[in-house]
């Protein structure tokens, strides 16, 4: 891709300086940055991608060989918010942006042409490298004309120009998936530009994305000349790897279970977490609480609304009410459009029965592992010396009197919480208070879920946790969304034990009941999120070999799902023993 060209992986400081070194090589210097202004604007926005202060002044010289490089901005299906998100970026501002920094050729918004002229310099951008940005969907088909541009179809256009381009920024959700014009029922047959398009497209999501995030990437495009990392959904991982939820600043009411009841409720003012009116901050990947929009001034929930997704693929279809948290009583039908998914047809049962020296020569034979989860043990083959080596999973206080006992003593957070639980979810709580408070040590985790699953519906009488471990899955498997309300089970190494690191999750499984997510949702989420504990000691060990499975949590679709969505491509799965042998 002329100035921007893939290169290995190797550290940010070392990229840096071998471009500078190329360009100085291969090009000359066509702008000067050497004016206060600019250089102030370029070490602010440095930061946000991550490159170190101390290479400043490498790259000022790197954008200064960049002065030929041009930005080219095509509107299509949208509602220019994109566009005016980008117009309140702060001091120095836009005119910096577009007039030093950046050479913005094309965009109808700012741009002081109209008609032919407008096209003529739209028409003569081939001849020069540039980036196209582009900002909203593409229809198609039939209703290719419900976008034109001078006369051509957004369709034909961007096919034009995307062609040409040195790299490809879908900017906006509409452009990246599809947004609002591609919700169900898609009267303009429009599409995100991938869906359309071969050539490799960087997703911005957001409707609109923070001016930041728009930036931050044209900066790390031109002075690196490569794309940032970027997740299975092409979005760059310095903006969109951690979620709303994880950076939000009412984060801490969520976790003692303060929810606003409504929008004029006066808990709003003190910090009140908005999940039970429909934040979906949790479900949402994206940097608004820390790099906020209009010059910095504010973000949805610092506005007092919820945030509702809008810069994940199908939010307007796939995240239910707005005002409401997820739930199957609110589900308004799901269309399942670029949700990662993963079917499960990569698993395999072994045809015949092996007894277990048998099966686990042929686990060593196959460098794998064997996650056997009716025996509560894990064995895996050391990658030093290819020997077996056998863990066993730690007991848990699996009854969930304790466990509630246990938080209510975790400090004031851990307290609160408890009492906020017991308001909420009256019946259950008075069941488990009523439980025997004698200890119940176990690492059998089918009793053990049904230890949450008391707390969650309350329990007759200890005997029952196995059955209520069981009903937990059958409940996880009928949640109508596939979204994880993430709850932060991990597993830790202790020796030949396996630990099962559930401080933090017991505060989220409450948290979400209480602020309105149905039981179905979290008893999802508490198999999902085991599932990807599971997923991440794998991880951890480098298993190169096949993976063999044991036990009734395997056969928990939302649980093998998650097990298996980080390890989809690597590995082959197999269920140790076929059922009944
Ligand atoms: Fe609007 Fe942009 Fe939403 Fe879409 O933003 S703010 S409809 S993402 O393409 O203009
Ligand atoms: Fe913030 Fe929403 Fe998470 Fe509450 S649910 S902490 S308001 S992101
Ligand atoms: Fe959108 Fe949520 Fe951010 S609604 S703007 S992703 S807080």
């Amino acid at each position: 891709m002329g100035d921007i060209a893939i290169k290995p992986s190797v550290s940010l400081e070392d990229k840096l300086q071998a471009r500078l070194a190329d360009l100085r090589q291969s090009k000359t210097k066509s702008v000067c940055l050497s004016d206060e202004v600019s250089r102030a604007w370029i070490a602010k926005n440095l930061a946000l991608i991550g490159v170190p202060s101390k290479l400043l002044e490498c790259c000022v010289e790197i954008l200064e060989y960049m002065g030929d490089m041009r930005l080219v901005w095509l509107h299509l299906q949208e509602c220019t918010g994109c566009s005016e998100s980008l117009l309140r970026t702060e001091e120095p501002g836009f005119d910096t942006l577009i007039f030093d920094v950046f050479r913005l050729h094309y965009h109808d918004l700012v741009l002081a042409a109209s008609g032919h002229n407008a096209q003529a310099i739209l028409e003569s951008i081939v001849q020069t490298p540039y980036i196209l940005l582009v900002e909203g969907s593409v229809s198609m088909g039939a209703q290719e004309e419900y976008i034109t541009l001078g006369g051509k179809s957004g369709y034909a256009e961007a096919a034009h120009l995307i062609q040409h381009a040195q790299a490809v920024f879908a900017v906006g959700t509409c452009s990246s998936y599809g947004g609002i014009q591609s919700a169900h029922p898609n009267p303009t047959n429009s599409f995100a530009l991938h869906e359309v398009f071969s050539q490799e497209i960087m997703h911005i999501p957001g409707c609109p994305p923070s001016d930041k995030n728009i930036i931050g990437n044209l900066l790390y495009v031109y002075l690196l000349g490569e794309l940032p990392p970027l997740d299975e959904l092409k979005r760059p991982l310095w903006a969109y790897a951690k979620s709303v939820h994880d950076l939000c600043e009412r984060r801490g009411a969520f976790l003692s279970g303060d929810f606003v009841e409504s929008f004029d409720d006066p808990a709003m003012a003190q910090g009140y977490c908005l999940y039970k009116v429909g934040c979906k901050g949790p479900y949402t990947f994206n940097n608004c609480p820390k790099v906020k929009f209009n010059a910095k001034t504010s973000w949805p929930v610092q506005a007092g609304h919820g945030c509702i997704g809008c810069s994940e693929p199908n939010f307007w279809d796939n995240f239910g009410l707005i005002e409401k948290p997820i739930s199957n009583a609110s589900i308004q039908g799901f269309v399942p459009k670029f949700v990662p998914r993963l079917e499960l047809d990569s698993i395999t049962a072994r045809a015949e029965y092996l007894d277990e020296s048998a099966l686990l020569e042929e686990v060593r034979a196959n460098s794998g592992v064997l996650l056997d989860l009716d025996s509560s043990v894990v064995y895996r083959i050391a990658q030093s010396d290819s020997t077996l080596v056998r863990y066993e999973l730690a007991p848990m206080e699996i009854n969930p009197a304790l466990m509630l006992s246990a938080l209510e003593s975790k400090g004031k957070q851990g307290a609160r919480l408890v009492e906020n639980y017991k308001a909420a979810l009256e019946s259950a709580y008075t069941s488990v208070r009523a439980l025997p408070s004698t200890s119940l040590s176990s690492n059998d985790l089918l009793a053990w879920l049904g230890g949450y699953y008391g707390l969650l519906e309350g329990l007759e009488s200890l005997q029952e946790l196995l059955q209520a471990g069981r009903e937990l899955m059958d409940k996880a498997e009928q949640f109508a969304y596939p979204h994880i309300s993430p709850l932060g089970f991990k597993w830790k190494e202790s020796g030949d034990t396996l630990v099962l690191d559930s401080s933090k999750a017991l505060s989220n499984i409450l948290a979400y009941r209480i602020g309105g997510l149905d039981s179905y949702g979290v008893c999802f989420s508490i198999v999902s999120d085991l599932g990807s504990a599971f997923a991440d000691l794998l991880g951890k060990w480098q298993v190169q070999g096949a993976i063999y499975l044991q036990g009734e949590l395997f056969a928990c679709v939302p649980f093998a799902r998650a097990l298996l969505k980080p390890l989809r491509t690597r590995h082959k799965l197999i269920i140790a023993q076929a059922q009944g042998a």
